[in-house]
């Protein structure tokens, strides 16, 4: 009984203390919106293109480096999990003025 409650609460289900939100960041004229987040650890970030461009995903910040790729006009970026507590910046590898600002806390 003991495994089956930390399981749940390993997942987030249940008290609603521990993380697991997706977070929605839209990409649209050229800048992504919100340009701040406050996350947690086990949520994940999504990114939604309303543009008529294409954009490009990725955080260049050592330890949470990665690359989600392009997303072409009113697709969605494949989820960004947040694993650990931290700060970092998204960008757009065309549009250089394209930033928001994750930090994720435990
Ligand atoms: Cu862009």
């Amino acid at each position: 009984m003991k495994r089956i409650v930390a399981v749940a609460l390993a997942l987030g289900v249940g008290t609603g203390a521990a993380g697991a939100g997706e977070i929605t960041v839209v990409a649209k004229d050229d800048s992504y919106a919100p340009r701040t987040i406050a996350a947690r650890v086990g949520d994940t970030l999504k990114f939604v293109n309303q543009d008529f461009v294409g954009h490009a995903v990725y955080v260049p910040t050592f330890g949470y480096g990665v690359n989600l790729g392009v997303m072409k006009p009113s697709a969605a970026s494949p989820a960004m999990p947040l694993g650990k507590a931290g700060t970092f910046d998204v960008f757009c590898v065309f549009h250089p003025g394209m930033k928001t600002k994750v930090t994720v806390t435990p």
